[in-house]
């Protein structure tokens, strides 16, 4: 049972004005942000990033939209969070997420879904290092991790 997850606000959410209600989502689903930031990918880094998805044949459109605009990246920690944050996104297809979940509320479609989220700890991990230095992340009392 890891402690961290990896989230981004994908693009549109952002573009939409939905960072805010996406971050008080987040915060009052019971997780703690270590670390935060609103970035743009490079085609190359969105690329990168997805590269388990290389084969997929959205790999392309996938990757151009998550170069399109800023994301907002961050790194959050409750107990169990990979899993408790799946559950708190929804469904990858915004039309089987459940009422209430992030993408329920903000995605446009499945691939512009509002937010990312790691689907293990060993991804999570990854994920936070490729956007974090170990000097953007905090514990609670505002040490580094
Ligand atoms: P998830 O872990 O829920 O983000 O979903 P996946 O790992 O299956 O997919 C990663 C990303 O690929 C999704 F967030 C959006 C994109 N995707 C598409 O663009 N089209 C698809 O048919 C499936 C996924």
């Amino acid at each position: 049972m890891g402690n961290i997850t990896f989230t981004m606000i994908k693009p549109l959410a952002v573009k939409k004005g939905y960072t805010g209600k996406i971050i008080e989502k987040i915060t009052e689903g019971g997780f703690r942000i270590q670390a935060m930031k609103m970035i743009r990918m490079s085609k190359a880094d969105a690329e990168k990033f997805y590269e388990i998805h290389k084969e997929r044949p959205f790999y392309g459109e996938l990757t151009d939209f998550m170069s399109s605009g800023p994301i907002v990246a961050a790194v959050l920690e409750k107990d169990n969070a990979v899993e408790d944050y799946r559950k708190l996104i929804g469904a990858t297809n915004p039309e089987d997420a459940a009422e209430g979940t992030i993408r329920k509320l903000y995605a446009t479609d499945i691939q512009a879904n509002a937010v990312h989220g790691s689907d293990s700890n060993e991804n999570a991990e990854k994920e936070a290092s490729f956007f974090f230095a170990k000097k953007e992340r905090f514990s609670k009392d505002g040490s580094l991790i």
